[in-house]
């Protein structure tokens, strides 16, 4: 599994023996094949991951799961930003910086659609109530789990244990506290703001840090936008078993927002799905809002 991509360079760990990480490049006949965190690579060559030995990559597996992104909601170009992650740990504030559905709701179109279980990942409770943020997504299928600094970890280690999950959130929401309690070892540096236009040390590259008891955890540092531009409001409803025949039914080109601009969208014929209906609409309308994270 490939567990960090630096340059040219993929930092890989093997089936047979977890704790010996090697260092790998792309063969040639790859191309430019992206080779992403998360993957599952075959590789050949020295795998001893002795210093200064590199190993080759020779192929990608088919990935089962893939978070893609686009820089923003035009351009054209999508990037896969973890394959394989099982689940996509939403990190939230509840105060400072103050929580905002649309954020939720994106990240919520971009982990339905890739194949990830989302999971609202909330933290900073000891500084504002719950109140009604996380009520707004109880029609959807999201697992919902505080892990602030005052939260015992188990509940989220329950979630993560023997699996590869990735975590986004916005700067400042205590992701970088989170992955250091969850991976002692980890040292991500806290109160950084990640990105652009910091020293070179400051990581933007997704990493994958083994949870002590099994599992993966993938923080993605240099993901501060999150653009949609690859996703239809098909793809959205394609993601929920229950509402993706009706669609088949639609007028072409409905966009499935109902009434004034779809009146004869299917999902409005069926029985007893109203409110779940309403809220995977406001997914379909934060897919459109063209904003940035
Ligand atoms: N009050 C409070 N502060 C927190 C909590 N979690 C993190 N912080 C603080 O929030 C700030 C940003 O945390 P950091 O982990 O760097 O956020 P990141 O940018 O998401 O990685 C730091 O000063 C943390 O100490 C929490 O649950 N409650
Ligand atoms: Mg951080
Ligand atoms: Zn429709």
């Amino acid at each position: 599994m490939v567990v960090a991509v630096d340059r040219g360079r993929w930092g890989c760990v093997l089936d047979d023996d977890p704790d010996r990480r090697i260092v790998a490049m792309r063969a040639r006949e790859l191309g430019r094949t992206p080779i992403v965190v998360g993957d599952q690579v075959d590789v050949v060559g020295d795998l001893t991951g002795k210093p200064d030995t590199l190993a080759r990559i020779v192929r990608v597996n088919e990935r089962r799961t893939v978070l893609r992104r686009t820089a923003d909601d035009t351009d054209p170009f999508e990037r896969i930003v973890v394959g394989n992650a099982e689940q996509l740990f939403i990190v939230v504030a509840l105060a400072d910086p103050p929580p905002r559905t649309g954020f939720v709701e994106r990240a919520m179109v971009a982990a339905y659609v890739g194949g990830l279980r989302p999971v609202l990942c909330l933290t900073k409770r000891d500084l504002a109530a719950e109140s009604e943020f996380a009520a707004v997504f109880a029609d959807l299928d999201l697992t919902i789990v505080h892990a602030g600094i005052d939260d015992p970890l188990e509940p989220a280690l329950d979630l993560l244990t023997d699996r590869l999950t990735a975590f986004i959130g916005h700067s400042g929401v205590g992701k970088s506290t989170l992955v250091n309690r969850l991976v002692p070892d980890a040292y991500r540096a806290v109160g950084e703001v990640s990105g652009v236009g910091k020293g070179k040390h400051t990581s933007t590259q997704s990493v994958a840090l083994p949870l002590p008891g099994g599992g993966w955890v993938v923080d993605t540092p240099g993901v501060r936008s999150f653009g949609l531009a690859h996703i239809t409001p098909d793809d959205v409803i394609a993601a929920f078993s229950d509402l993706a025949e009706a669609i088949e039914n639609c007028p072409r080109g409905c966009t499935h927002l109902g009434p004034p601009a779809d009146p004869e969208c299917a999902l409005d014929e069926l029985p007893g799905t109203e409110q779940r209906v309403a809220a995977i609409r406001r997914l379909l309308v934060a897919l459109n809002s063209n904003e940035s994270w």
